[in-house]
């Protein structure tokens, strides 16, 4: 049952925690010395020696970044939404053992990239190791100034985060990395891509899909169990294939049965504009439902959102079809933050957060900059 191998992983978690607790001893003296430092002096010196990675819980690149981070690193993972992106990457801060941190797949909108800019400056002041990866539209200035403070940031739109990580990291990673990289890239839509393909052509590519897609079902369907998503990381961290890990495909198929309901659900309450179609979802995500909103009304854009009562807002996915000529993630990035919200992603998959009373005149808005 995973219930006991969950028991089991995280005690394991514990034992190294402490462990970690017993090796990190007062700083002292920390005049440079000419001779070359031996790896015992470095754990007497220093006394930050936690490895964090804050990474993206709604999707598989998200999770399969955290794993691939947590194979290379060790170390913790917090996921998040964007609703508490922010919040979370605040709250390392204080972490006063903190060492290096990896933060992956979390857009930056406007909204958000200059306090991100300002925690990070806070962060490298106290000589914290930041390595920032992700693949979705970013301000180039705020890349400019992530760089001056000497954040690592790797960025390529072109593939998703976790074959970016992939790529940067795998004298760290063993074999298996890539085929976690490669179902990352299938969930992403980025299996086409210059590496992406080459990591799929590794791997047969029905058995690729297939564990691709019963992971991304189990992320989706977990998304209120944190404990449940953090074993997954555990799970690909050690290599285990999707497929492998107990009741996946069991589950895997309560959330396709509750999908095909969903079917039946967005043709009943869907509603369409001139160029968009739009639905508010009640009692699923909305990134699960955006996909038949836009292709049910037979629109080239697609919008789904879903109420989060915790943070008074309105969490909204959009999708576009192939005939989207506009970048979606840009224009909700402008548009989301016009409205005292946030967003952004990609040309053809994005989201963003709006403040409750605002969900109508963003839609409104949406449809007459798509044209
Ligand atoms: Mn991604």
């Amino acid at each position: 049952m995973s219930v006991s191998k969950r028991k089991k992983s995280i005690s394991k978690k514990t034992v190294k925690k402490t462990l970690t607790k017993k090796t990190a001893t007062k700083k002292t003296a920390t005049k440079k010395t000419p001779t070359k430092k031996t790896p015992t002096k470095k754990t007497i010196k220093t006394q930050r020696t936690n490895v964090v990675c804050i990474s993206h819980k709604e999707d598989n690149d998200g999770i399969s970044s955290a794993a691939l981070i947590r194979q290379a690193f060790g170390g913790d993972s917090i996921l998040v939404d964007y609703p508490g992106q922010m919040e979370a990457i605040q709250q390392v801060v204080l972490d006063k053992k903190l060492k290096s941190l990896y933060i992956c797949d979390l857009g930056l909108s406007k909204n958000t990239q200059d306090k991100f800019v300002d925690i990070m400056t806070t962060l490298r002041k106290n000589k914290i190791a930041v390595t920032y990866i992700d693949h979705h539209d970013i301000d180039p200035t705020i890349v400019k100034s992530l760089k001056k403070i000497k954040v690592k940031v790797i960025h390529d739109i072109n593939e998703c985060t976790t074959v970016q990580v992939y790529t940067a990291f795998k004298s760290k990673l063993n074999d298996h990395a890539s085929f976690v990289a490669t179902c990352a890239a299938i969930t992403d839509y980025m299996e086409d891509r210059p590496i992406g393909s080459k990591l799929l052509q590794i791997y047969d590519r029905q058995f690729a899909l297939i564990n691709a897609t019963v992971l991304t079902y189990n992320i989706v369907g977990h998304q209120k169990d944190p404990d449940y998503l953090l074993y997954l990381v555990e799970e690909l961290a050690d290599s285990k294939f999707p497929h492998d890990i107990p009741n996946t495909f069991e589950f895997a198929q309560i959330q396709v049965e509750k999908l095909s309901q969903m079917i039946a659900k967005v043709k009943q309450g869907m509603k369409t504009m001139k160029n968009l179609g739009y639905m508010e979802i009640l009692d699923a995500g909305a990134s699960g439902a955006v996909n038949f909103v836009m292709g049910l009304s037979g629109k080239n854009v697609g919008v789904a959102y879903k109420e989060r009562v915790d943070h008074g807002i309105y969490a909204v996915s959009v999708r576009g079809s192939k005939d989207c000529k506009v970048h979606l993630g840009r224009i909700v990035n402008i548009l989301a933050t016009d409205l005292g919200g946030s967003g952004g992603g990609h040309d053809k998959a994005c989201g963003a957060i709006i403040p409750k009373l605002k969900i109508k005149k963003f839609i409104t808005e949406l449809n007459k900059k798509i044209k």
